[in-house]
């Protein structure tokens, strides 16, 4: 495009849509003008791309969660237009930095969310038809503040200045039915965009709204209370993301979600074929093919059978063997609180028809078994409906084509462990699909310089099509030229990073610092406890004197805890009240510094990863399914210190483990040590272990216990009656969990609980290695050059990583496409 004319076309948009001159318009508007033109400019390719879509074989990503981040400079790289826009703004006196204001579109919680994101890009990139269907939360994942060191989550109102990207389309809404209502659903439309070809994909995004925007039958009949409850519910229902990450809640809402967005996606598919062949199903299952992102949209699979059977006038067995050929299932964790189960009486109560479906496909698994020869007494194992409740991983595993796992190691320990009796009846349904992240959001646009350096190494920017050709890099590891520039990008960004730092956080770091960085959600088995008290550690041997030439370090956390997880935010305080201590102590300020960024996001990340020198990947062997952080921070040039868990045994694999610091138990050790593990032996054993755990309850640190007393006292007027003493009774016992959250986790580490077994994700047996790859870390650092190196050859052996590989995997060996 034309620089005079977008600058033309953008004065004009925002006289026309918000009567005002480039210098009085906010961020806001001029965002939404240019966004505006963008849509405008791809509407015919992506037409085009939709009709090439529904003619050939295509599949569908059914996800509860996409965390898109923000879109602008994305869809302005992919355009090919970033650089004219950038310069026509300029003209018009407009940083195209300013963008950086605009809200991120987070409806999703971590990785899984973030994955489905990349996974459209590449489709779109690299031309594999696939189109996104999710929930157009109203409230994305909660804004994090941290105040007084404690977490507080404010709501996320993302589209209260707009959504520009999407396109409202209230002519495909579609009728849910539940067993009290029925709501419509209301698709949004965003175009992903493709880098640089003509190929426009589509995330199509349902919105719950009452069917009638108000009941007048139900008015008139004097059931005002009604008509207004059946509004609410109706509203209600995609109003907000659940902020759980690899946990489950059992909630009545969050199954309305799941099934409103299945049934609707579904309705919507069968629908578009029916349109092109009529009510001649014998093409669909060749036509169409659903990924299903975990086991949140797995209750579309008795939704379809329903669906085609009552709806569709196909016999149940036909439908039932559309169904075994349609779906396909991604397990994303190993957590056992995270497998999803429902009630039986709630499916009954909201979705019967849903129910007796359900039913009949555990007549027909227990058939199956029974013909497999499987005995009567492992059939407990299997059955769908157990003990009152519907297993929503068996459903999906005996029903799906393929099941996959999202790394290597994630997916052996599903065969040999979580779905190990299905891995023994059905050895073909198992495949592996290691994760991979977006080269273009995740390089190109977070990191222009050193995609400079490839572009003019490899002389051209065919490596954002295909990220294998970094490997052509690696001969200039030895070219001192090269890596001199390739240390001075890392500065800039480093230097990038610490302004946006004390911008946002208030506090000031040094560029000749090590910056290491642990950023994702707050999980116990993802062990930000662990870093904790490890830089705990180090802050007491430096103050010793026991530390003599410690390269000085700034450990950077960011990530959100579930606000009903305790503990998780617990650790979030714990983290801020050592950043206290350490921060604010003289002896150690030319060689610590400790920050805890608030409200990490995808746009955040998108500066945390260029500036970073470590990525800290520490998870419990055998917990973290794949991680895709890890994988972003290597191809921006960080070492990986991490454990032998996930994605982080094929990044070392590719890069090299001497370029990386692994450390600690392998997944092995993990079952080998525990049923005999005893923290407490190491805790009294090891001196420097035993101060840094004793810190959680003599004094050190305060949890904010006594903050929250006043409070309760200043609440606690009320005359006592017996009715009161017992509530009373029940508050002590709260109160006395807040008081400890810090004896709670010292508690957790030595002692146990009901439903984990003291110290259950091993710190204490990693924290001495941990500790020796910290040292050997900061040892290597001060070969300025050296360590360089290794970081580029952990960059230009990225390649495997890009989720364009994972796509086209998919779309070979599992969609057939
Ligand atoms: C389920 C039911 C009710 C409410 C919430 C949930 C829920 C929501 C989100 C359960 C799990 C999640 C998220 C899981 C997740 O993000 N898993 C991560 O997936 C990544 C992509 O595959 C992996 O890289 C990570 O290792 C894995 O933890």
């Amino acid at each position: 495009m034309q620089i005079n004319s977008l600058m033309k076309k953008i004065k004009e948009g925002l006289l026309r849509d918000y009567d005002k001159e480039v210098d009085r318009a906010s961020v806001q508007e001029v965002h939404n003008v240019v966004a505006k033109i963008a849509i405008t400019e791809i509407s015919k390719a992506w037409h085009e791309s939709e009709n090439r879509f529904n003619t050939n074989r295509h599949a569908y990503f059914l996800s509860a969660e996409f965390l898109m981040g923000r879109a602008v400079q994305n869809n302005l790289i992919c355009m090919g237009i970033y650089d004219e826009v950038k310069e026509a703004l300029n003209q018009l006196g407009f940083d195209i930095n300013k963008f950086e204001e605009i809200e991120d579109m987070a409806l999703g919680n971590g990785g899984l969310g973030r994955l489905a994101a990349c996974f459209l890009d590449s489709a779109a990139s690299v031309n594999v038809p696939l189109k996104g269907y999710g929930i157009r939360y109203k409230y994305g994942l909660f804004k994090q503040k941290i105040e007084e060191g404690f977490q507080k989550e404010y709501a996320d109102n993302w589209t209260s200045f707009g959504d520009e990207w999407s396109l409202r389309r209230f002519e495909d809404s579609i009728k849910i039915r539940f067993k009290d209502i029925e709501v419509l659903a209301v698709p949004y439309d965003m175009p992903i965009i493709g880098y640089e070809n003509d190929n426009i994909g589509t995330l199509r995004l349902w919105q719950s709204e009452a069917i009638e925007d108000f009941d007048f039958d139900l008015f008139n009949n004097c059931k005002y209370d009604e008509a207004i409850r059946n509004k609410t519910i109706a509203e209600n229902i995609s109003a907000g993301l659940y902020p759980n990450d690899n946990t489950y809640e059992g909630k009545i809402l969050r199954f309305r979600q799941q099934y409103f967005f299945s049934s609707a996606s579904l309705q919507d598919l069968i629908r578009k074929y029916k349109e092109l062949h009529g009510k001649d199903f014998s093409k669909l299952v060749s036509l169409n093919t659903i990924q299903l992102n975990d086991t949140h949209p797995v209750i579309a699979i008795p939704e379809f059978i329903r669906l085609m059977t009552l709806e569709n006038n196909v016999e149940f067995d036909d439908a039932f063997n559309m169904a075994k050929e349609i779906f396909n299932y991604t397990n994303h964790t190993v957590m056992a609180e995270a497998l999803e189960k429902w009630d039986v009486n709630l499916v009954k109560d909201l979705v019967p028809e849903v129910y007796e479906v359900i039913e009949k496909i555990n007549e027909k698994l227990i058939e199956e078994l029974t013909d497999l020869k499987v005995k009567k007494e492992d059939l407990d194992k299997y059955e769908v409906i157990k003990d009152n409740q519907v297993h929503m991983a068996r459903l999906a595993t005996y029903i799906g084509k393929y099941i996959n796992g999202v790394a290597e190691i994630h997916s052996e320990i599903l065969k040999k462990d979580t779905l190990k009796e299905w891995y023994e009846i059905y050895p073909d349904k198992f495949q592996n699909k290691t994760n991979g992240i977006t080269q273009r959001r995740w390089l190109a646009s977070c990191n222009k310089e050193l995609t400079e350096l490839y572009s003019r190494l490899l002389g051209d920017k065919s490596f954002l099509k295909d990220l294998s050709k970094l490997k052509e890099l690696e001969k200039y590891s030895e070219n001192k030229d090269i890596i001199d520039e390739f240390i001075q990008i890392k500065k800039n960004k480093k230097r990038e990073l610490i302004d946006y730092i004390y911008k946002h956080e208030g506090i000031k770091l040094e560029e000749h610092f090590i910056l290491d960085v642990q950023i994702k959600r707050l999980h116990e088995y993802k062990r930000q406890f662990m870093n904790a008290l490890s830089i705990l550690d180090i802050y007491f041997r430096l103050k010793d004197g026991e530390l003599k030439d410690f390269t000085p370090t700034a450990f950077i956390f960011g990530g959100k805890a579930a606000p009903g997880y305790a503990r998780a935010k617990a650790i979030i305080k714990f983290i801020n009240e050592i950043a206290d201590l350490i921060n604010n102590d003289k002896d150690v300020q030319d060689k610590l510094k400790v920050v805890f960024v608030q409200n990490y996001n995808v746009s955040y990340a998108e500066k945390l990863i260029p500036g970073a020198n470590v990525s800290e990947q520490i998870s419990t062997a055998g917990t973290e399914a794949s991680g895709t952080g890890n994988m972003k921070f290597m191809l921006n040039g960080a070492v990986t210190l991490g454990t032998y868990d996930g994605a982080n045994i094929e990044i070392v694999r590719e890069a090299g483990e001497e370029n990386n610091y692994i450390f600690g138990a392998t997944e092995e050790e993990v079952l080998r040590i525990k049923d005999s593990y005893d923290p407490v032996e190491i805790y009294n054993k090891d001196k420097h272990i035993k101060r840094v755990i004793d810190t959680l309850v003599d004094g050190t640190f305060s949890d904010g216990y006594e903050e929250e007393e006043v409070t309760e006292v200043k609440d606690g007027v009320e005359e006592a009656t017996d009715e009161n003493i017992e509530k009373e009774e029940i508050e002590t016992v709260e109160e006395k969990l807040i008081e400890g959250t810090f004896k709670e986790l010292y508690y957790a580490l030595l002692k146990g609980t009901h439903w984990h077994k003291a110290d259950h994700y091993f710190i204490l047996n990693d924290l001495e290695r941990y500790f020796n790859a910290r040292i050997k870390l900061s040892n290597d650092y001060k070969n300025e050059y050296e360590f360089a190196r290794k970081c580029f050859i952990n960059s230009v052996n990225a390649g495997f990583f890009s989720s364009d590989r994972t796509i086209k995997e998919y779309a070979e060996e599992i969609w057939k496409l």
